[in-house]
């Protein structure tokens, strides 16, 4: 199946579905990943500096607590500074970075490979990859770093640190980095800048469907809208339509309608306080051996263990 196809499939179910929604990967075509790296340097978004401050503070316990790591994979390609500092502390022989990004993994590699160290990228879905751990040399530790996970629903989040811990063995260890649920004083400035780099990179999902699909989105007609949802403790990110409005979109023989005010739902961003946190771990079948956080508690990086 083509890129462009796999995009057609789920676009037309995601704006045709009663509540319109569109997976969050869509965002991150070359201009969404770069606006995303624009975001991690807002300083409103205390997520990535707050997790490299961790990962830089504690690296020599990290090393530690990972026995004597072997292989590091990482699920996500990593920005490569907060990877060197756990390459740099763990000193592994190989390092084994999944994406589904061939070109992310490419400035990965070519960013983080050094004498003595293997890169062997893995170009695909997690769940497809992660049997492929089994055959690499343990001990092992991944990296699932980022808070990517606050992207996945607790089912889906659970299922998938269970799909990992069922390719590791005893002796083999899981870093996993995570959003901690704050006050939304806090939240909402980190997902609605006074810069709009973030309602930009929300409207780039716009931008992307006019290119790929010929859709005839109005890029004025919507608006970028975060809102914090205590209950399900998440951030929910929405494109909002400015007024009752067709789209064309050709590619998929479509008109789709928006009334004012409709959302369109792109991302959610769950914030789990720690205990919630712990319980996914051992959920998923992990022990939960050793937790680092910043001073503020906004994040927290956790090593749990088979
Ligand atoms: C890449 C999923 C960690 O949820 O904070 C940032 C994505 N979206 N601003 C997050 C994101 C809008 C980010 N993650």
């Amino acid at each position: 199946m083509t890129v462009t196809s796999s995009i057609a499939a789920d676009v037309r179910a995601g704006l045709t579905a009663s509540r319109k929604a569109l997976p969050c990967h869509l965002l991150y075509d070359q201009e969404g990943s770069r606006l995303f790296e624009a975001i991690t340097e807002l300083p409103e978004y205390y997520l990535t500096r707050t997790e490299l401050a961790i990962l830089e503070e504690h690296a020599g316990d990290i090393a530690v607590a990972a026995g004597g790591a072997r292989t590091v994979a990482e699920l996500g390609a990593g920005t490569a500074v907060k990877t060197r500092t756990i390459l740099d502390a763990v000193a592994p022989e190989l390092y084994v970075p999944i994406d589904v990004s061939a070109s992310a993994l490419e400035v990965a590699s070519a960013q983080l490979a050094r004498p003595g160290l293997e890169v062997r990228p893995l170009v695909g879905r997690y769940q497809e990859l992660l049997p492929e751990l089994r055959a690499l040399p343990g001990p092992r530790l991944l990296l699932f770093i980022g808070s990517s996970i606050g992207n996945y629903d607790p089912p889906a989040a659970v299922e998938l640190l269970a799909a990992a811990r069922r390719c590791l063995v005893a002796g083999d260890s899981l870093l996993l980095g995570a959003d901690l649920r704050k006050s939304e004083d806090v939240l909402l400035p980190a997902y609605d800048d006074a810069a709009g780099v973030t309602a930009r990179f929300t409207r780039n999902l716009l931008v992307r469907l006019n290119r790929e699909l010929g859709a005839r989105f109005d890029l004025d007609g919507f608006r970028h809208l975060a809102i914090w949802n205590p209950e399900r403790s998440r951030m929910e990110i929405y494109l909002e339509s400015l007024r009752d409005q067709e789209v064309a979109i050709p590619a998929l023989g479509l008109v789709v309608r928006f009334a004012r005010g409709e959302r369109l739902h792109t991302e959610n961003s769950y914030k789990l306080p720690l205990a919630a946190q712990l319980r996914f771990l051992r959920d998923a079948g992990f022990t939960p051996a050793a937790l680092w956080r910043d001073r503020r508690e906004h994040y927290a990086v956790h090593l749990a263990r088979v």
